[in-house]
């Protein structure tokens, strides 16, 4: 409850912040984007886990707000490494169930996009299958923000009940394969089978394909040969401030 009532003064206080993580393409491992992750730098507990937070902020709907603040951010960090760095640059950005059902996010999207004169493709919407398992209002916030030129990539993927059916009514770019198949890819079969239909499943479709949970060495390789395009990991990096972000860029070149 108390936690309930920090959050509503915690966006006015700038008390959230975004940290990214790296997405590598496993051809080459240079960076073609990154995901934001929000950070709770509360005054008297410290830092506090969105893992922690958001759940609440869905059941109580202020992740409609706070999730508004991450995209104005995460797009004005997006321009800025525009001016910063060359080349296309993919910025990730987590939205929740409760947001798809929100009338305002498009509109939301379209403001962001323009106030920050970033191009559509420059934008990815996370959004995980159980957010929009079985409801035609988000299917339709979907559809309408990829009408807006965003990629829209299903996080968590593989983990819910019918990833398959919504495949054929979803209108996503990209397919993340959840960090849970990729642990013990090397040693339990079941976890490389799922991971291996997936990516087949990815490049039928024409979809992009992130392995999301990359540690070791091992399973880059192993990734990699099975078709994924893209990884994610500790491997390469954790989540980082976005100056670090620059600084690993321009190491690259
Ligand atoms: O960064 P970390 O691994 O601690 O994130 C924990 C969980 O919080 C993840 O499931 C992640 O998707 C979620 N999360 C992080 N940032 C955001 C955000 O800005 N919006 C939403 N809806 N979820 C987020
Ligand atoms: O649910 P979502 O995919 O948005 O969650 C991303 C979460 O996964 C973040 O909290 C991030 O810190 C975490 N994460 C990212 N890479 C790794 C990794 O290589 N290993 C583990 N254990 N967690 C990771
Ligand atoms: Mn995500
Ligand atoms: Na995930």
């Amino acid at each position: 409850a108390v936690l309930i009532r920090e959050m509503n003064t915690a966006i006015d206080e700038n008390e959230f912040s975004l940290v990214y993580q790296p997405i590598v393409r496993l051809s080459d491992e240079r960076m073609t984007g990154v995901e934001a992750l929000i950070r709770w730098n509360h005054p008297t507990r410290g830092t506090v886990s969105p893992a922690e937070f958001i759940p609440i902020a869905e059941r109580t709907g202020q992740i409609v707000a706070i999730g508004r603040w991450a995209l104005r951010e995460a797009c004005r960090q997006a321009a800025e490494w525009r001016s910063e760095l060359p080349g296309p640059f993919t910025v990730g950005v987590n939205v929740a169930g409760r947001q798809l059902r929100d009338p305002e996010l498009v509109a939301d999207v379209a403001a962001a996009l323009s106030v920050n004169k970033l191009p559509p493709e420059a934008l990815s919407i996370e959004v995980t299958e159980t957010a929009v398992l079985d409801d035609e209002e988000s299917n339709a916030a979907l559809v309408a923000l990829r009408g807006l030129g965003v990629k829209l990539a299903l996080d968590d993927f593989g983990t819910a009940a019918s990833s398959l059916g919504l495949l054929l009514t979803c209108p996503v770019t990209t397919l993340k394969l959840d960090r849970s198949f990729v642990e013990s890819i090397n040693t339990v079969g079941r976890q490389s089978a799922v991971a291996t239909a997936v990516s087949q499943m990815a490049s039928a479709l024409e979809l992009g394909s992130v392995a999301e949970g990359i540690e070791t060495a091992e399973q880059r390789d192993l990734l990699r040969s099975l078709g994924y395009q893209y990884g994610q990991g500790y491997y390469w990096s954790r989540p980082v401030p976005p100056g670090r972000i620059v600084q690993l860029r321009a190491a690259e070149r």
